[in-house]
């Protein structure tokens, strides 16, 4: 059977995180770029796979998927299954799921919710209310690692490969993880991460392209 697709564009962080796996495991998917911005998730075709015109989008011959939380355990439990990045124990699992439910609820709402809207321009500056609201996004994080070195136990989990794309998309875009400890100690250990380094080079992307909308970035959460 021919590999899955992967519909993505390389600055989004919930599509580097697929990519991140991919990476990991290496596992065969071909790649198209497909650009938000320019209304290409919008058109009937790609609507036809994914009606909410969202990347990433999976199409597995013809399975289609968005959401890629959804899209991570997936691609373990079919190509993978049992792998440590999601090992098949219900409460190894349940704890995974904990943090992704966790990441898609809570943290990335209330953190690339609060900070997206410099990107669109529907913010121009940094209010005392949106830096309360990351601060305690990120506060939450910190509290997740007081047990565990990694956001699911003491392995690397996709639970770990959804949240980097977003925390060093803020990195670049200026925030200064040192005012938080463990999540600096963690976001240093995801550098083992095969896909990292490419990553690296979206979130720069991303800080390149906050700054040329808003110059300051994110330095005033800090
Ligand atoms: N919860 C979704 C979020 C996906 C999402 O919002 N992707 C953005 C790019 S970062 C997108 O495709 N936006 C295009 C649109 O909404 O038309 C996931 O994790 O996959």
């Amino acid at each position: 059977m021919p590999a899955p697709t992967l519909y993505y564009f390389p600055m989004s962080p919930p599509a580097r995180a697929v990519l991140l796996l991919m990476k990991e495991l290496e596992l065969p998917m071909n790649l198209k770029e497909v650009n938000p911005l320019a209304g290409e998730t919008r058109t009937e075709e790609f609507m036809r796979m994914n009606p909410e015109h969202t990347i990433p989008t999976l199409d597995d011959n013809g399975f289609y998927l968005g959401e890629s939380r959804a899209i991570l355990s997936y691609l373990i439990d079919a190509y993978r299954p049992g792998h440590t990045l999601y090992p098949n124990i219900p409460k190894e699992k349940a704890l995974i799921n904990r943090v992704l439910h966790h990441d898609l609820g809570s943290f990335y709402p209330k953190f690339f919710g609060t900070i997206g809207a410099l990107f669109s321009g529907a913010a121009t500056e940094i209010s005392d209310e949106m830096k309360t609201t990351t601060q305690k996004a990120l506060t939450d994080l910190e509290h997740y690692l007081t047990r565990n070195d990694y956001f699911a136990g003491e392995n690397l989990t996709i639970a770990d490969l959804s949240l980097v794309p977003t925390i060093a998309s803020a990195v670049h875009c200026g925030l200064d993880l040192t005012n938080y400890p463990r999540l600096n100690a963690w976001y240093e250990s995801c550098r083992v991460l095969k896909g990292f380094e490419d990553d690296q080079e979206a979130a720069r992307q991303v800080g390149e392209y906050l700054r040329s909308k808003f110059p300051t970035g994110l330095e005033a959460l800090n």
